[in-house]
């Protein structure tokens, strides 16, 4: 799949996702939870839909926070992949508000 440009990422982002930014290489957003499980749980619960799709986060955990880097590797940029696997998390951080 191809990389999108620069410029169609931050027009999808800014028609689409309000909550992620781009910092010109990756699609972020940070989450907070009240404890360390429920940050894990959300974690649990995006590993088995990202497994469905094939495609898959970079991310880190610290206590009750996840922060969350998108990209597609294999393309080297942003696909709309990205923007499939951002809906979907945004999705699952319904369940956890
Ligand atoms: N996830 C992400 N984020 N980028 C990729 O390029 C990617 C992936 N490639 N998950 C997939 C797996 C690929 O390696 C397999 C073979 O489909």
């Amino acid at each position: 799949m191809k990389a999108l440009s620069k410029i169609e990422v931050k027009e999808f982002l800014s028609d689409n996702l309000k909550n992620w930014s781009f910092d010109g290489n990756y699609l972020k957003r940070d989450f907070e939870f009240k404890t360390f499980v429920e940050a894990f749980s959300f974690m649990t619960a995006i590993a088995l839909e990202a497994e469905k799709i094939d495609h898959h986060p970079d991310w880190s955990n610290v206590y009750n926070s996840v922060r969350i880097n998108l990209n597609t590797h294999d393309a080297k940029g942003i696909t709309k992949l990205d923007f499939d696997l951002a809906d979907t998390i945004d999705r699952v951080f319904e369940n956890y508000k």
